[in-house]
């Protein structure tokens, strides 16, 4: 009896030490070589990188490695210069990110020449949309791991403390260095002081790891909280209220990154409330955290109380006032002009505003790409973004280049990604979510990296040799695993556009949670702008949205010879389309399709490819861990359900107005309209218990 006890136990506690649950994300333990460090220097930051060599170290067995604070010209901010044993930098950051690079490098198996490495943007931030409660909104991995309710609310436990110790690590790791600690639909509590303490204890686990801490602010603030009559913008009250708030913050976390704010958007109070334009909201704020160094990254993402093309809104409200922003405000723009779709045409704002920082603002966390259940790399769409050439000073001003300080002497650079982690073991819920988190890092680092290449890396150190106890050789592993995990990845995404909005189709979604199918959704006193049809502009005639000269002209907002291009039918690229144009259902494509057949090969397409990446997977179970495994199996299915259900809702729907079979050589819809559409309207998202 006694035997079969210990036995018992020891089966357990060995399939609990092997219990592989993601948490460790790409920063997985190794067996470490043995190796010196000589540093003359220390301090908190200098301490972290000598921990991470001595625990990680894939070099020479008792190699010497010579990390020296000492400053040159080539060596940018936080960038660092490399050889195979040394790592010199002009900031302790700079040690510490060439830590992670060399490490990272021996891990994958990369040549390490010497070679200086700076980042091309100043601020790479995560913006959490963390509410105080714990919800995060558009959050699909648990709640959040800053906030939550209840009556340990404002305590600060060891656990806390570990957790975002971690989550620093991770950042630091691929070069992150800030976060914004709540969601842009601030809660005015936010700057209460109770809040500001927790922010305090947060700011000084972050600190060393080189992740400043910032805060979402609610524009209406004095009035909410301060009490005031007010929050003009040019009130002096109120111009002395945010200088005290400033004062206070600054009082609590002297590094304090600064403010991000959402105003005159989706209900949030703003200048414009008191006759005021952006450019005097966003200064009021920015004058107030100047003394101590911060900034103010003021979102342009905001609707207009006029009836103009929702494409053409943010451009037209923001142009003229290029100039007129203090050199603390970056304009934070959201890669596309309407909002995170599967695919947009870049946001004209990019390059055309010459005076004014502005960056980036991607969305990590899968909102409109099938939340944390769908596996979709966004690195590819990040990557056609960041190349999109705007024309805006020639050809080569590519969205990088315009926001990267290569084009126009911005003060400030920056790129947000909007996160993707909550409280789930693994950090994302998805276990390929998190390549979307190392990706945001590594492009914010090196706005020029290929996702191959990110891919390859995150793969690599994510999935080493021995996640799977089987002797597995290299070659088998690179050619059976690798190779086919990277395809897969690498196929994401076009294969989630198209299943879901193929073409240039937007903004079709599923009002219920923004997961799957809504075409149809358009309750009579809802905002036109906030309803699909509106987007897809489906009739008898055909479909697409016209933004040609000869109808909303948001093509004039694009620089030569970009506006022309999409303007002509002949000439607009084909995953535009239907963003710039609406055209008839027999419309012959340049691949002989009509328009019609060609929107359902394009479902059918993408409902094949999640079949293939089933298929891929189950092949590579041998290369897996049984528990990461499962988690993506698992979500392959509900992938497969999804995009079923995106066919079947999209093509019947639309097939209401081209009247026209359905290409016979393809898979036929398996739901029935009705059915979709009334499921539709109950559907709770799938993650309801989030
Ligand atoms: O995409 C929309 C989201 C909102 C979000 C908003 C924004 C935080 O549906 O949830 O609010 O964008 O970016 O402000």
């Amino acid at each position: 009896m006694k035997i079969k006890i210990v036995l018992l136990i020891l089966v357990l506690t060995s399939h609990y030490l092997q219990a592989e649950d993601g948490h460790d994300l790409w920063l997985r333990s190794k067996s470490p070589v043995p190796v010196n460090i000589v540093c003359k220097a220390s301090s908190q930051t200098l301490s972290i990188a000598k921990k991470e060599l001595l625990q990680g170290w894939q070099g020479f067995e008792n190699a010497t490695v010579l990390l020296s604070l000492k400053k040159d010209k080539t060596i940018k901010n936080d960038g660092f210069k490399l050889t195979e044993n040394s790592i010199q930098a002009n900031t302790e950051l700079g040690i510490l990110y060439g830590t992670y690079e060399l490490l990272r490098r021996q891990q994958t198996g990369e040549v390490i020449k010497d070679e200086v490495c700076n980042p091309s943007y100043e601020n790479r931030v995560l913006n959490h949309w963390d509410n105080l409660d714990g919800s995060i909104e558009r959050g699909y991995a648990g709640h959040s791991i800053f906030w939550r309710k209840g009556d340990d609310a404002f305590v600060v436990t060891e656990k806390d403390k570990v957790l975002w110790q971690e989550y620093a690590r991770a950042n630091a790791s691929v070069g992150i260095n800030g976060s914004v600690l709540n969601n842009v639909n601030s809660s005015p509590n936010m700057l209460k002081t109770e809040i500001l303490n927790r922010v305090k204890a947060i700011a000084d686990i972050l600190r060393p790891y080189g992740v400043k801490v910032y805060i979402s602010a609610k524009f209406s603030s004095p009035t909410v909280i301060g009490g005031l009559k007010s929050s003009d913008p040019l009130n002096p009250e109120v111009i002395k209220w945010w200088q005290d708030k400033a004062k206070e913050i600054y009082s609590l976390v002297p590094d304090f990154g600064g403010f991000l704010v959402k105003a005159n958007s989706e209900g949030q109070v703003g200048p414009q409330d008191y006759g005021r334009t952006h450019a005097d909201g966003a200064n009021l704020l920015a004058d107030a955290v100047r003394p101590y160094g911060g900034i103010v990254m003021w979102r342009a993402f905001v609707y207009s109380t006029s009836n103009e093309d929702r494409a053409k809104q943010a451009y037209k409200e923001f142009l003229p006032l290029d100039g007129k922003f203090h050199d603390n405000v970056i304009v934070q723009v959201k890669n596309g002009p309407i909002d995170f779709q599967p695919r947009e045409p870049f946001s004209p704002l990019f390059g055309a505003m010459k005076k004014t920082s502005i960056m980036p603002e991607v969305q990590i966390t899968q909102e409109y790409l099938g939340h944390s259940i769908d596996l979709v790399y966004l690195s590819t769409m990040w990557e056609e973004f960041l190349k999109s050439d705007t024309y805006q000073e020639g050809k080569g001003s590519t969205v990088a280049r315009c926001t990267d300080g290569s084009i126009y002497p911005q003060k400030h650079t920056g790129i947000a990604g909007v996160a993707n982690v909550g409280l789930d073991a693994n950090w994302c819920g998805h276990l390929f979510a998190q390549s979307n988190w190392y990706a945001f890092g590594r492009l914010a680092w090196n706005n020029q990296m290929s996702s191959e290449k990110i891919a390859d890396e995150w793969i690599k150190l994510t999935f080493n040799q021995t996640s799977t106890s089987k002797s597995i050789s290299s070659k088998d592993w690179t050619e059976n695993f690798l190779k086919q995990v990277k395809q897969m990845m690498m196929d994401s995404r076009e294969a989630a556009v198209n299943y879901s909005m193929p073409l240039g189709l937007h903004h079709i979604m599923s009002a219920n949670g923004h997961y799957g199918p809504g075409p149809w959704w358009a309750p009579a006193r809802m905002r036109k702008d906030w309803t699909p049809p509106y987007f897809h502009q489906a009739d008898s005639l055909g479909v697409g949205f016209d933004r040609t000269k000869a109808s909303s002209n948001a093509v004039s907002q694009y620089h030569e010879p970009l506006a022309s291009m999409f303007n002509d039918v002949n000439t607009c690229p084909d995953i535009y389309l239907l963003w710039f144009h609406h055209l008839p259902w027999d419309y012959k494509m340049k691949n002989g399709h009509t328009l019609w057949d060609d929107i359902c090969y394009h479902y059918n397409t993408g409902l094949r490819q999640v079949h293939q990446f089933q298929q891929i997977w189950e092949k590579v179970q041998p290369y897996v861990d049984v528990e990461r495994f499962g988690n993506v199996k698992e979500r392959l299915s509900m992938q497969i359900n999804n995009a079923q259900l995106w066919n079947d809702g999209c093509v019947l729907y639309f097939q209401k107005f081209s009247k026209k079979p359905i290409p016979a050589d393809i898979d036929q819809p398996v739901g029935k309209l009705e059915d979709i559409i009334n499921n539709d309207l109950k559907r709770p998202t799938p993650w309801a218990k989030h």
